[in-house]
């Protein structure tokens, strides 16, 4: 099965995932890949077929794989960079659910396979800026949050969602230490979760994503810091008040509920004006709201962003 390409996207920009690699493989689609994890084998490496968007792509030299996968923030998992990727291993990424709940017209549990099919999946690479001061550009597979967000379908009365992530210390060694206060959870403004630049995503570089990652589902929020993008989700429940998150109870003058890339508002502790992008040598400046500002400005029309930083 090929899964049809969405109505705006022309045929000429379709680009099947298997450039991203030499060897030949099998393509497994989106119904294959239900059949595969339903007998317990969709894993990382499972290839995920999708079709590029180049309207939400950037046209930027790529990150390497092996730094994607392998210099990663992933605290359940130990704070080093590359403790994730050794220790991610001993996730189960199959079975999983996701609940959808609060307030909504539909709360449900949803299993993984069935919210992979829930739309088309897109490739859409984007920049991400992580408020230590590094960036990468990912190639994500993944289809707009606001689609799951339009199936649930929210009161007039919900103004936030909250995302709360896997916190297991059986199969997490990082959540043994109170680092964080696990869960680790996040948010966004409902206007926020809804645009069509954040992306419920369900791999990167054209297969399932990596454990390391945030396997099997997470979050990815390109025009703010990287721990908007929360990983390995759980639960994703609509409220009516801001949300608490796990980055701004542990220093909340340091992470605000906002925190969207911003290079003329520095951390307390450190300047964001500039960049290391991972593989580079030179720092570049970085850009009002990642380079996204023409897309996204509009949502914080108004709003003192030193206030809501
Ligand atoms: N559950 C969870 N999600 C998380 C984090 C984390 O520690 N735990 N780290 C965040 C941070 S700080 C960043 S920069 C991004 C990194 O995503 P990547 O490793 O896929 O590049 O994940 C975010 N999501
Ligand atoms: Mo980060």
């Amino acid at each position: 099965m090929w899964i049809k390409p969405p109505a705006d996207i022309p045929p000429s920009e379709i680009t099947p995932a298997e450039i991203y690699r030499g060897r030949r493989r099998f393509m497994v689609t989106a119904g294959a890949l239900a059949l595969a994890s339903g007998l317990g084998q969709a894993r990382a490496g499972t290839l995920l077929s999708s079709l590029r968007n180049p309207t939400y792509s950037v046209d930027e030299e790529l990150t390497s794989r092996k730094d994607v996968t392998g210099y990663n923030n992933f605290y359940e998992f130990g704070t080093e960079k590359d403790d994730p990727a050794r220790n991610a291993h001993t996730l189960r990424t199959r079975p999983w659910t996701l609940r959808v709940d609060g307030l909504v017209r539909r709360p449900g549990t949803w299993d993984i396979d069935r919210l992979l099919r829930l739309a088309p999946m897109e490739e859409r690479i984007y920049r991400l800026r992580c408020v230590e001061g590094w960036s990468m550009v990912i190639p994500w597979q993944g289809y707009p949050l606001d689609v799951l967000i339009r199936a649930v379908e929210p009161l007039g009365s919900a103004r936030y969602v909250a995302f709360t992530t896997l916190a297991d210390a059986a199969q997490m060694p990082g959540v043994t230490r109170r680092v964080l206060d696990w869960p680790y959870r996040e948010g966004l403004r409902l206007d926020e979760a809804r645009h069509p630049l954040t992306l419920l995503t369900f791999g990167l570089y054209g297969e399932l994503l990596p454990n390391q990652n945030g396997a099997p589902v997470r979050v990815v929020v390109p025009w703010k810091y990287g721990f908007k993008s929360a990983k390995s989700l759980v639960r994703i429940s609509f409220t009516e008040r801001e949300p608490p998150t796990s980055w701004g109870r542990a220093a909340p003058r340091e992470y605000g509920f906002y925190s969207n890339v911003n290079p003329g508002v520095d951390h307390p502790r450190w300047s964001q004006a500039r960049e290391r992008r991972i593989g580079e040598f030179f720092k570049r400046p970085t850009l009002m709201f990642n380079g996204y500002a023409e897309q996204v400005a509009a949502l914080y029309s108004g709003m003192d962003l030193r206030r809501f930083y």
